[in-house]
């Protein structure tokens, strides 16, 4: 039975008490659409919190690991979802449609790229799964990174279908993910930004999160927490294209780019250190800055300085590849190039828009016969062909006319590699702490 909001003494409006006392009481049941690198972090710590919780996620191979108690993600341990399924508080679907109506949503589906555009798709999807079980008193907080005005113009829209009325029947709210499976960091050791599309959603939101991680920050609507989300990853990718650029022209001016960033990081305020790469890869910074220059556009206000960002990030594999030519001798056709690491970042399995295939599409285009090896990522789709990294690294090393260093995984030991290659071009400066050999070896 719903109850009505109270307004207290105060004048300040109470959201509906059965929303909040299920939250206060934890027994709420919660569901999570989507059970990636977000989602599953989100609902084992919901778990943990003592929170019932039902995942939905299309991909079955991943369900049918959760069922069995196993972790298809590296950061999360097969022992935090065990611990949850044996004690029956962790059931999965298939199907958003069928979660059976919970008292809690999360939105946690990816927001990719379709042709260099943003793709809000499985969003919509995700909202209109819900439509029939919408209900008096349920609370849908979306975290997937969004155009800013999503949460208001697109969601809310969708689920009032459903015939009841945001903000009055059931609350919506806004919270991005800030999951960084390489930081080490848990889900509850960050603070999360909080929304809601008004005062009683923003408190049923907050009072949520307030019993899954340690620091909740209230933003004032969904709208500015999604660009906050879309500003946050901006920052990074405009201060990597920096550097990039910088990478790009230092070595004419007889600089060594590695020396003056790590001099500039001496600097103990101003200054935040980003690194030259190969590119910038991974399912958020290259994206994150697409969705915030498309709504710029729209308002008829292009962003020039992201959009020159993301074109100077997007030339580093062919730049890459142009010193990779230089050194042997100007001409790729027919060389052997052996490309170390195909994720798009170190100690991670994840290759979605890495820079390092790009680097070997350059390579291939250009007539080399390319080979790679990452013991994280056993293939990788190229432009042209799927690649399968190379079973044994050091005959290889040996062969190869370059080896070219793209992602500096943990587990590599660098002095065998260097030790095995004749000649090595490493984009990520991570032979610096060994005796080089300058014919050898080269740098951005
Ligand atoms: N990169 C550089 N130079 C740098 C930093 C990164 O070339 O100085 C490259 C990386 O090699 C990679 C790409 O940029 O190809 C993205 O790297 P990232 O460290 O930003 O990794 P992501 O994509 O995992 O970003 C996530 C983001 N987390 C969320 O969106 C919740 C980002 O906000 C985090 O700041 C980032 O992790 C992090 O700090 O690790």
């Amino acid at each position: 039975m719903y109850v009505e909001p109270l307004l207290d003494n105060t004048g300040i409006v109470t959201p509906s008490i059965s929303a909040m006392e299920r939250i206060r009481t934890r027994t709420a049941r919660v569901g999570v659409v989507g059970l990636g690198y977000v989602g599953l972090p989100l609902a084992v710590a919901l778990g943990d919190a003592g929170f019932d919780v039902v995942g939905a996620d299309l991909d079955q191979s991943k369900l049918d690991a959760l069922k069995e108690g196993r972790s298809p993600l590296d950061c999360i341990a097969d022992s935090s979802i065990g611990g949850l399924i044996d004690a029956g508080r962790f059931e999965v679907t298939t199907d958003a449609a069928h979660l059976n109506s919970p008292d809690i949503i999360l939105i946690c589906v990816p927001t990719p790229l379709n042709q260099g555009e943003p793709d809000q798709r499985f969003v919509m999807e995700a909202a209109e799964s819900l439509i029939p079980q919408i209900r008096p008193g349920m609370i849908v907080v979306l975290e997937s990174t969004v155009i800013p005005d999503t949460t208001e113009r697109m969601l809310v829209p969708v689920l009032e279908a459903s015939g009841y009325k945001a903000e009055v029947d059931f609350f919506v709210g806004f919270s991005p993910e800030r999951v960084d499976p390489s930081s080490g960091l848990d889900v509850v050791d960050v603070p999360k930004l909080v929304s809601g599309i008004g005062p009683q959603s923003a408190a049923l939101v907050e009072e949520l999160y307030r019993n899954i991680v340690r620091t909740v920050v209230p933003a004032s609507s969904p709208r500015v927490a999604e660009f906050t989300k879309l500003l946050e990853n901006t920052f990074r990718d405009v201060n990597i294209a920096l550097v990039n650029e910088l990478a790009q022209v230092a070595r004419d001016m007889g600089v060594d780019i590695w020396e003056a960033i790590d001099l500039a990081a001496t600097k103990p305020y101003g200054y935040t250190p980003f690194y030259p790469g190969p590119g910038v890869g991974g399912h958020c910074i290259p994206v994150d800055p697409v969705y915030l220059a498309w709504r710029a556009e729209v308002a008829g206000k292009p962003l020039s300085m992201l959009q020159d960002a993301r074109r100077v990030n997007d030339s580093m594999p062919g730049f890459v590849a142009d010193r990779v030519a230089e050194l042997l001798d100007g001409d790729l056709a027919g060389k052997k190039i052996l490309v170390i690491g195909a994720a798009f970042k170190k100690d991670i399995e994840d290759a979605r828009n890495s820079a390092s295939v790009d680097v070997m599409d350059r390579f291939v285009e250009r007539g080399a016969e390319v080979l790679y090896h990452d013991p994280y990522c056993p293939s990788v789709k190229t432009a042209t062909r799927t690649l399968v990294s190379v079973p044994d690294l050091i005959p290889e090393l040996e062969r190869a006319d370059c080896v070219v260093i793209c992602t500096d995984h943990s587990s590599y030991d660098w002095e065998e590699v260097l030790g095995s290659s004749r000649l090595i071009f490493d984009t990520r400066n991570v032979l610096a702490s060994f005796v080089n050999d300058e014919a050898k070896v080269h740098r951005l």
